[in-house]
């Protein structure tokens, strides 16, 4: 069912969206496509508009005589019209799905407007028809790069993270409070996690020049991303490629070789690689295990945290015994140790992967209020505290404002 709406601010017309305008949006990414799914917040009546109705069922019933969840086949505008796919899911929710062209879309979104809706974008809709709370997870699940990261943020679309909180405010509420700040921190603790269920852990590879981290950048990808050469030097600027280890999404940045540099561009290169190593998840520091070099001990020293790999094993090992305890041993030409490679550095990124049905925070700002509610918590603010937990699932929407109104028919 359709959630109270508290919807306010001015149209770019002037018309004022409160929480009765009628509000539509483009739910499917503008472009070609084989369908293209509109969904509109507004009453039957919209559809039916008289004696030239927008939509002519199949049926020949007028769209507010149409039962809820029928899956409805008919005519959009004057005739010959779009042919179009509707249903009303609510009794002010419709969707109606057209060709994927972007004129069939369009039109309906322009058709619409003329009658008085406001075209906003899908996630103001999302916002403006639920909670911000569940606007939040439905937007998060749409960025999920991986099935298996869709998984858990469908879980917590579905009632995982409510219900945790909701057992938190619970526990506050009724002077329980021993144990609320164990559950809060427990939630904190996986915010991060949560953050990179929809952006992608960062990997950094560094080494020295010409020891393989842009092959094995290509051998973890799958594919030939970054230029390989047998001359040192070759990689000066980041060159990233986005791939999955077992479901979880991880950008790789392939980096310039560290060493005394020859140039003033390839000093900048450097600098670039250091940089991005220090703001990374995890840093790969490449050596390669048929040529030691004097550099690669304070390069080791320098990253204490990172993974080590000793890369062209299908040459002679000339490290022998020296090799850092814990080390990956891989060829990236010929691909020996890379598969074992990628398992340890997911399990260097996720050190605990969540239980099913887990809850876990999505959104910055689920995670804001959680640090409220917990200082709150350890100063003995019950109130506050419960208020905090409180204010991440109230249903208190947001504004649809006259900027975010005037850009959403421009948005994809
Ligand atoms: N035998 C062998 N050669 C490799 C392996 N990996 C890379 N090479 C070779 O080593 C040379 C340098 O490889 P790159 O991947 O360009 O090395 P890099 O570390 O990115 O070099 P810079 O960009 O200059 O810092 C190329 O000739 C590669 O073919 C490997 O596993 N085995
Ligand atoms: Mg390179």
């Amino acid at each position: 069912m359709t959630a109270p709406c508290d919807s306010t601010g001015p149209a770019p017309d002037g018309r004022t969206a409160d929480k009765y305008s009628p509000l539509v949006a483009l739910l499917t990414p503008r472009g070609r496509g084989a369908v293209a799914s509109v969904r509109l917040r507004g009453t039957a009546e919209l559809c039916d508009r008289g004696a030239s109705p927008l939509f002519t069922a199949a049926n020949g019933r007028r769209m507010a005589e149409q039962p809820l969840d029928r899956v409805l086949f008919g005519r959009w505008g004057k005739a010959p019209g779009e042919e179009v796919v509707v249903c009303r899911v609510d009794h002010e929710i419709i969707e109606i799905h057209c060709h994927g062209g972007d004129a069939a879309a369009r039109r309906i979104l322009a058709d619409l407007e003329r009658a008085g809706c406001l075209i906003v974008s899908w996630q103001e809709l999302e916002t403006a028809c639920a909670s911000q709370f569940d606007a939040e997870c439905r937007e998060a699940l749409s960025n999920a790069p991986t099935l298996r990261c869709a998984d858990i943020l469908l879980d917590q679309l579905m009632g995982t993270l409510r219900s945790s909180i909701e057992q938190i405010i619970g526990l506050v509420q009724r002077g329980e409070t021993k144990f609320a700040p164990r559950e809060i921190t427990t939630l904190l603790d996986r915010a991060r996690f949560g953050r990179h269920l929809t952006e992608p852990w960062q990997v950094v590879i560094v080494g020295r020049p010409n020891v393989g981290k842009s092959s094995l950048l290509n051998a973890l990808a799958g594919y030939q991303r970054a230029i390989v050469f047998d001359k040192p030097g070759t990689t000066r600027d980041m060159v990233t490629a986005e791939i999955a280890l077992d479901g979880w999404p991880v950008r790789l940045t392939d980096t310039a070789g560290i060493r005394k540099a020859g140039s003033a561009l390839e000093s900048a290169g450097i600098e670039l690689a250091l940089d991005q190593a220090r703001r990374a998840d995890r840093c790969l520091i490449v050596i390669d295990g048929s040529a030691p070099h004097a550099d690669d001990e304070g390069l080791l020293a320098a990253w204490p945290g990172a993974l080590v790999v000793a890369n062209k094993s299908d040459l002679p090992d000339a490290w022998e015994e020296r090799l850092p305890v814990g080390v990956h041993r891989v060829s990236s030409l010929t691909g020996e140790g890379i598969a074992a490679l990628g398992d340890a550095l997911a399990a260097s990124l996720i050190l605990q992967v969540p239980a099913a049905r887990m809850a876990v925070p999505v959104a910055a700002r689920q995670v804001e209020l959680l640090q409220m509610a917990l200082s709150a918590a350890h100063a003995d603010q019950w109130e506050t505290c419960a208020a905090a937990l409180e204010a991440i699932l109230q249903p208190g929407n947001q504004a649809v404002t006259a900027p975010a109104c005037a850009n959403a028919a421009t948005r994809e």
